[in-house]
């Protein structure tokens, strides 16, 4: 058995988070990922509180574990999406691409679970002080928006500034990756891209496959020059927004042109205009499995490695 205190906390039976990857983490992965023992996570990105609402009950049709949902800061729709997680009871809020605390008090006084995702020890340090349950230090080997530290450096900094649980996350996809969190201090991982090929992943098929198929070097993150750095697998989208970047395009002709590319590439597979986000650990996924086969084996790979741990040590 692989637990840590944060389980407990969280009411799950094993320490594994499934990332609120935008418009790709619905009640169809979250529900499975939490009735593997996990903390599966619908994301809010983009959507209206009208979208949220009805995950939220599709969810509690499939599996009455805890989940949690992700709202992403930068959404328009984050005030209201804000209060449909109060009004839905939902467990646990992560939050993720800003600083949640103008929404915390109120999540808290509801008995909401809160942990920011942060890139950063001040953010950790901030968020933690203002009452997060934990945090998820995220590294920039992630896919989506990301920060500039790797997780190697970031979490083991995190964990020495905060008194809070520590969840790692970014390039995290098998036993020995968890493992190694585990070692750098954290309570568990959160991981999103290997959950881009689980069965009950609704992302369209194109996307699973340019997944399978990626190698080390597969993924680029570009949008540096707006402020907000993006991780996806390179394709012809992220070379053309790449040369725009590189070309000196002001950040409206580089959002105008980014409007829509993760919608056309999660629900249409378009693989001309999408925008297909994926982490840096894309390489080492090689296999469809179901979420439960996944978070089995992160968490029984994990065992085997640190049972082992001692190998190269006398
Ligand atoms: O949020 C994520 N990953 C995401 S959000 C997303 S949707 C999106 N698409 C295009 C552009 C922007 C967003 C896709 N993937 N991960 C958590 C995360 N948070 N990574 C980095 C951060 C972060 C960065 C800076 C959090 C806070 C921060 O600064 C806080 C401040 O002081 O405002």
């Amino acid at each position: 058995m692989l637990k840590t205190p944060l389980c407990d906390v969280l009411g799950i039976e094993k320490p594994v988070f499934q990332g609120g990857m935008a418009w790709i983490a619905d009640a169809s992965l979250a529900a499975a990922v939490s009735e593997a023992g996990g903390l599966g996570i619908i994301a809010a990105m983009n959507a209206d509180a009208e979208w949220l609402r009805e995950q939220i009950h599709e969810l509690r049709r499939l599996t009455d574990k805890p989940f949690g949902v992700n709202v992403m800061l930068m959404s328009p729709f984050a005030d209201e999406v804000a209060q449909v997680v109060i009004d839905e009871k939902v467990p646990v809020v992560v939050t993720g691409a800003g600083d949640p605390r103008r929404f915390m008090k109120g999540w808290l006084a509801a008995g909401i679970k809160v942990i920011p995702v942060v890139a950063s020890v001040a953010l950790a340090k901030l968020v933690a002080r203002a009452g997060a349950t934990a945090v998820v230090a995220e590294g920039t080997e992630s896919g989506g928006h990301i920060g500039e530290l790797t997780t190697m450096v970031l979490v083991p900094q995190v964990v020495d500034a905060v008194d809070v649980p520590v969840v790692a996350a970014g390039g995290i996809a098998d036993g020995r990756g968890v493992a190694a969190a585990l070692m750098l201090g954290a309570q568990g991982v959160q991981v999103g891209t290997r959950f881009l090929v689980a069965d009950e992943c609704t992302v369209s098929e194109e996307y699973k496959e340019l997944v399978l198929k990626a190698k080390d070097i597969s993924t680029r993150a570009t949008g540096r020059t707006t402020g907000h750095p993006v991780r996806a697998l390179k394709t012809q989208f992220s070379t053309a927004y790449a040369r725009l970047e590189a070309e000196g395009a002001s950040p409206e002709k580089l959002a105008e042109f980014g409007t829509g590319a993760l919608r056309r590439a999660a629900k249409d597979g378009d693989v001309k205009n999408g925008s297909f986000l994926c982490g840096q650990i894309a390489g080492m996924v090689r296999e469809r499995q179901s979420a439960r086969e996944i978070v089995d084996d992160l968490v029984e790979g994990a065992q085997e490695v640190l049972s082992g741990v001692g190998r190269w040590v006398r």
